[in-house]
């Protein structure tokens, strides 16, 4: 170095640092997913506040570019896709930081946000001439609905329908779904199609999908956009249900129908869903998606008994489905997906006291792994993990009948009241007809803490973890 004078040295400096730059220089789609009140807008808004807040006292030990001191700073940069809408953030954070905190509105659809970190990489060239790199986080929100229709691609209008018929006829649907089987069995399926009689009918039908998934806890919901139609609520593409007597229908004539008679417009709409929504989403967005993180609340599900349960599992079956990318498995004969690392988060681990954490985890872990040695693939980086994107208790102990009780304190969301509780046992297994008999978990939802410092981070349970899984190999 000493034959160099400055000016050189300069130069070699500035060619350094552009070529490596360069290489340096890295990006990452991460997409985030998960049923509805999974917890993804909390997650990405905790998120992007820990990295932008990066400070001394921010809890990131485990994301090792910030416990190595060579996190610089984060900030928000316009986003990639302008046909996408904007994740809300500033929205969400004021909800959030008001002096009564309040979650942050409900979303339906697709959004994003985009960020640029900077930090100086372990790289001893690069540190020598005190480069700093940026990462450039796409982060795209979208719901875990959508993947439950994966396995449509595969289907026929009439197997989809005999599928669906099973479930509408089994406990805890079947009471529920009694009128509108009756009714689809009514109906001439040669008529010639009525729209306005189709639209009543994909009314009622979407009624029984919000009320499985909201007041039954339950996780499988065919068709996703159902629910979730986003801009296009109303759509004659949204205007059709599974038809339920196909053992009384003559084959043929199946075959035969035209597209105008009843039967023939519900195929003729099912094929169409198939290709401008289930396709659609998995060509136009799902492809571009590098790293994923399926955030799941197996909490409610344990609060609400076996068979709301036992419907996650399924779910989550059908959501692994899409990053099942053995080589004759749907997936990758339809499309080339390039995910490489798979996090699958149980989350609102606030919910339960610090010494169930262990036992969260290990369901969890059960839960997927158990569908994932199933579907027999191995070929992506997968982990689990128990987290909160945004802490709302605090964890203490009490006494209660000359015993040391561990216990959650929060604000209760229903009335605003301080409450202390022992939640209840989480089981270290996938429950059995015991477990279910026996023990009750007590799901009560909280209002987020107030923040006593606004500069502060939100509080969080293991997002360091999250961020190092997920981002912790493109810092390095
Ligand atoms: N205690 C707690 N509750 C959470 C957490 N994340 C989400 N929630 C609750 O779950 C609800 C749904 O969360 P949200 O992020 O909107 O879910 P999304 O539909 O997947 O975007 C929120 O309104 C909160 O009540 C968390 O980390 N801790
Ligand atoms: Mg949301």
């Amino acid at each position: 170095m000493a034959l160099l004078n400055s000016e050189k040295f300069k130069k070699i400096k500035h060619q350094a640092s552009g070529a490596l730059n360069r290489v340096i220089d890295q990006h990452v789609n991460l997409a985030v997913t998960g049923l509805s009140r999974s917890g993804k807008t909390a997650f990405i808004t905790s998120l992007v506040n820990q990295l932008i807040n990066e400070s001394s006292d921010s809890k990131l030990n485990f994301f090792d570019v910030v416990h190595q001191g060579r996190f610089i700073a984060a900030k928000r940069v316009p986003q990639k896709h302008f046909y996408i809408a904007r994740f809300d953030y500033d929205g969400a954070i004021a909800s959030l930081e008001q002096t009564q905190p309040h979650w942050p509105e409900p979303t339906a659809g697709i959004s994003e946000i985009r960020l640029a970190i900077r930090y100086r990489p372990k790289n001893s060239l690069l540190k020598y001439f005190d480069e700093l790199a940026t990462l450039y986080l796409d982060i795209t929100d979208y719901p875990g609905e959508w993947l439950l229709d994966l396995p449509l691609l595969n289907q026929t209008f009439e197997e989809w329908s005999e599928q669906m018929y099973q479930l509408l006829q089994q406990a805890p649907r079947k009471e529920y779904a009694e009128k509108f089987i009756a009714k689809v069995q009514q109906l001439d399926p040669f008529q010639s199609a009525d729209e306005e009689l189709l639209k009543t009918l994909a009314e009622e039908y979407t009624q029984l999908l919000h009320y499985f998934r909201e007041k039954l806890s339950l996780s499988v919901i065919q068709p996703g956009r159902f629910i979730l139609p986003g801009e296009l609520a109303n759509a004659p593409i949204l205007q059709f249900f599974p038809y339920l007597n196909f053992t009384n229908i003559d084959v043929n004539a199946y075959q035969n129908a035209s597209d105008d008679s009843l039967i023939g417009m519900l195929r003729a709409r099912f094929v169409e869903y198939k290709e401008r929504v289930v396709r659609k989403f998995y060509k136009q967005h799902f492809l571009r998606f590098d790293r994923q993180i399926v955030l799941a609340d197996c909490l409610t599900p344990l609060n609400n008994g076996a068979e709301s349960f036992a419907d996650l599992q399924l779910a989550i079956k059908m959501i692994l489905e899409s990053y099942n990318y053995g080589k004759s498995s749907l997936l990758s004969r339809l499309f080339a997906p390039k995910i490489d690392k798979l996090l699958f988060a149980a989350t609102k681990a606030d919910h339960v006291t610090p010494e169930q954490h262990e036992n969260l985890s290990a369901l969890f872990n059960q839960l997927v792994y158990q569908s994932k040695k199933q579907l027999g693939f191995d070929n992506l980086t997968m982990k689990t993990l128990a987290i909160a994107g945004v802490k709302a208790t605090s964890s203490g102990k009490t006494q209660y009948q000359g015993s040391t009780l561990p216990v959650i304190k929060g604000i209760n969301l229903k009335d605003q009241q301080s409450l202390t509780l022992f939640p209840g046992l989480v089981p270290s297994q996938l429950p059995e007809q015991e477990y279910w008999q026996n023990n009750h978990f007590n799901f009560i939802e909280f209002a987020p803490q107030a923040k006593t410092n606004s500069c502060q981070p939100l509080p969080h349970i293991r997002m360091d973890q999250v961020l190092q899984f997920l981002l912790g190999d493109k810092m390095k």
